[in-house]
């Protein structure tokens, strides 16, 4: 498997860029740290500009991942729009700006990178990472089902060859681990954590692993409404929404479920478009009109996180 950090490094030489447009944006910029080395030195080479955007621990944040699933071939162009469009309209959008100003946006564009990889040249429905399995010929886990809650609990899940595979452990694959390392220590200024899948145009929270209602069942129920309604205004596609057991179906060792159980309150997956007719094959020409109508719902679901 490939890899992967999840915190954005620029390299040396695009630190000036990077500072002159944060500074246009009136963001505050965090030069590198200086490395060992002679105090001499008059200009201390660093390996990358680090904490783009307003960084603060302290305030709101939001976590956001695409393309855990290699063959979900939207939910990154999705991340790459919403990356795109924050940085376009800072400034210009007043919802955006003020969210912007207020909240830490973590995206993780790419979840998955040799699956997705895998994808785009070998299988195009390839779903799994690439790590090898021991005792198998089979390649890859899922995950999706990898994440450290109910593990162990469903018997479908242990079977190498198959697309849904959990892994030798929990964690046992590093993308896994990468993701809730930066989560853990990103607690408790996480107050959601959203993840991008498709297709089936649904707005999922927890459960998965088990049919009882999640404590903040209420909560997480408004806001799915919320959102599912203000992705709709755009172009009247529909959402339906709901706990994942009996929304979609039962599943353990999901992200969303490790998210919610590790204390982020507000969890939710997208199952973005479609509803089954190109299925992960959705049309080029569909791609835009996904991330503007999924955006819609992201700044609500923002919005109200921020105001409560
Ligand atoms: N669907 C998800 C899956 O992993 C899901 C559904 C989302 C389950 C979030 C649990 C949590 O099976 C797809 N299409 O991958
Ligand atoms: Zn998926």
């Amino acid at each position: 498997t490939a890899n992967m950090t999840v915190d954005f490094r620029a390299r040396e030489e695009d630190a000036e860029a990077i500072k002159t447009a944060m500074e246009r944006n009136q963001m505050h910029y965090m030069p590198c740290q200086p490395q060992s080395g002679p105090s001499s030195e008059s200009s201390p080479s660093c390996t990358g500009a680090k904490g783009v955007g307003k960084q603060d621990e302290r305030k709101t944040s939001i976590f956001m991942d695409c393309g855990i699933h290699a063959r979900e071939w939207i939910s990154p162009a999705f991340c790459q729009w919403f990356v795109y469009q924050a940085t376009k309209s800072y400034g210009k959008n007043k919802i955006m700006t003020k969210l912007l100003d207020q909240m830490n946006f973590y995206v993780l564009p790419v979840f998955n990178v040799d699956g997705y990889i895998w994808s785009w040249t070998k299988n195009r429905l390839w779903r799994k990472n690439r790590s090898k399995n021991e005792n198998s010929k089979c390649v890859g886990t899922d995950l999706n089902r990898n994440f450290n809650v109910s593990w162990n609990s469903f018997p479908n899940t242990r079977n190498p060859c198959q697309d849904v595979y959990r892994g030798a452990a929990p964690e046992s694959e590093k993308e896994t681990k990468a993701v809730s390392d930066f989560i853990r220590s990103h607690l408790p200024s996480l107050k959601a954590y959203i993840t991008f899948h498709s297709y089936s145009q649904m707005l999922l929270f927890p459960y998965g692993y088990t049919h009882r209602l999640a404590p903040d069942h209420e909560s997480l129920n408004k806001v799915a409404k919320i959102g599912a309604e203000a992705l709709a205004t755009r172009y009247e596609t529909r959402y339906i929404y709901g706990p994942i057991a009996s929304t979609i179906y039962p599943t353990s060792g999901s992200s969303l479920d490790w998210a919610y159980d590790v204390g982020i309150k507000h969890t939710f997956a997208f199952e973005l478009r479609d509803k089954g007719k190109f299925g992960f094959l959705l049309p080029e020409s569909q791609i835009k009109s996904t991330c503007k109508e999924t955006m819609l719902a992201v700044k609500f679901i923002a919005k109200y996180i921020l105001k409560h």
